[in-house]
């Protein structure tokens, strides 16, 4: 009974997989009944329930959490809803709870599938809810008594408890032993259930700590894993599909022999949608990692185009630089023809100016010459 004064509320939140008992155990601990118990064994879409009752003098408020499946079956929008469906549970209770209930059902082996649950739950609630705010309802007590008859001595629920071994043990130790064994078919074992519970709930209330809605949006990174993880399938055939688009682009893009114009803007393109994948791929992927594999393939594509791009430059400066030279080249010889042609037009030009001088001289001394000497013999005759 708490003193007079103190905080008398008692918040708990009840989690677990559909059909253990969650919506029993609920209206076993309010003493009425506040939600609906289904024999359906799969879940019903979820309304929030929220129950109040006084009990053992406190002011008692329950939330009963969605049903979580077969998580091995559920898939992103499954996951995505279930969320939702927890968040809408978890802001029934503006100030936090004092305990997350996780109601199992006594006698079910705690299988892989069993753990798979502890694990998903942990990615919608954080890491530390288990050791932090965990109790383990385990139901159908009777399911306990049956076993027990068989067993001489019988024992108690703790003694089974400590028999426990592998992973529901890990359980009980994270938890740090909180558990307590549920009759909800039978109203006489109620108040005492009831009390081991509340003293349980008294112990974490002492550390003055609630799991919060802000608790709860921490866990938001956690949450998104899980949704991108369950997508991952879906998300890597589609991205998968559109990176077989990119590396048929760069195949056909590596028999082009020439960077001209119109494979240049093939290339840019194919970069461009590379880049537009490798966006998407980290908006889908939201920083958890999951796509991490997907995205270094897109990162090497973008290498390679990258690289293909530069042998092809390379290739196409080789060949400006070898049709530059070959321009030089022609010019060169055409300047040397060009001078030859000069030169000899100006040694043909030297010849003929000697031969004009030669032939001035001549004209000028031959001429008169041999005019005088004609006229000498001329004159000679004459005499
Ligand atoms: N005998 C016995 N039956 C129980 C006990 N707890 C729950 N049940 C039965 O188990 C079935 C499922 O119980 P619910 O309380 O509806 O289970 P739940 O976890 O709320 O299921 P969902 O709302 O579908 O997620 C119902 O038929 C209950 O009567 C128990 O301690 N003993
Ligand atoms: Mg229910």
């Amino acid at each position: 009974m708490a003193s007079p004064g103190s905080d008398d509320s008692i918040d708990l939140f009840l989690i677990g997989k559909t059909g253990h008992g969650k919506s029993s155990s609920g209206n076993s601990i309010l003493g009425r009944e506040a939600f609906h118990v289904s024999d359906n064994t799969e879940s019903d879409t979820y309304d929030v329930q929220v129950g109040w009752a006084r009990r053992d003098g406190r002011k008692v408020k329950v939330v009963d959490g969605p049903g979580i499946g077969d998580t091995r079956m559920q898939r992103g929008d499954a996951v995505q809803k279930m969320v939702q469906d927890m968040g809408q549970g978890i802001v029934q209770c503006p100030r936090g709870f004092h305990a997350l209930l996780l109601v199992l059902k006594y006698g079910n082996r705690f299988t892989e599938e069993e753990f798979g649950t502890i694990e998903f739950l942990k990615s919608l609630f954080g890491p530390a809810f288990v050791k932090d705010f965990c109790i383990l309802v385990f139901t159908h007590g009777e399911l306990f008594d049956i076993n027990n008859k068989k067993r001489n001595p019988p024992i108690s629920f703790e003694d089974w408890r400590r028999e426990q071994k592998g992973a529901i043990n890990d359980l009980f130790n994270e938890c740090d032993n909180r558990a307590v064994l549920f009759y909800n078919s039978d109203e006489e074992k109620m108040e005492d259930q009831l009390k081991i519970l509340l003293g349980i709930v008294d112990g974490l209330k002492s550390r003055g700590k609630r799991y919060t809605n802000e608790a709860f949006d921490k866990a938001a990174k956690g949450r998104e894993e899980l949704i991108v993880r369950e997508n991952a399938p879906k998300l890597r055939e589609e991205i998968q599909a559109k990176i077989d688009i990119l590396v048929d682009g760069l195949n056909s893009l590596r028999q082009c022999s020439e960077l001209d114009p119109v494979t240049k803007e093939r290339f840019d393109q194919l970069k461009k949608d590379a880049r537009e994948l490798e966006v998407e791929i980290a908006e889908q992927d939201k920083g958890t990692g999951v796509l991490q594999q997907l995205n270094q393939v897109v990162k090497s594509i973008i290498t390679n185009i990258n690289s293909h791009m530069e042998v092809m430059k390379a290739k196409l400066d080789k060949s400006e630089k070898e049709r530059k030279m070959r321009l030089v080249q022609e010019q060169y010889t055409m300047n040397l023809r060009h001078l030859e042609n000069e030169q000899r037009e100006r040694k043909q030009g030297w010849g003929a100016f000697f031969i004009d001088i030669f032939k001035s001289i001549a004209s000028a001394f031959v001429a008169p010459a041999v005019t005088f000497a004609a006229k000498k013999i001329l004159q000679w005759f004459r005499k």
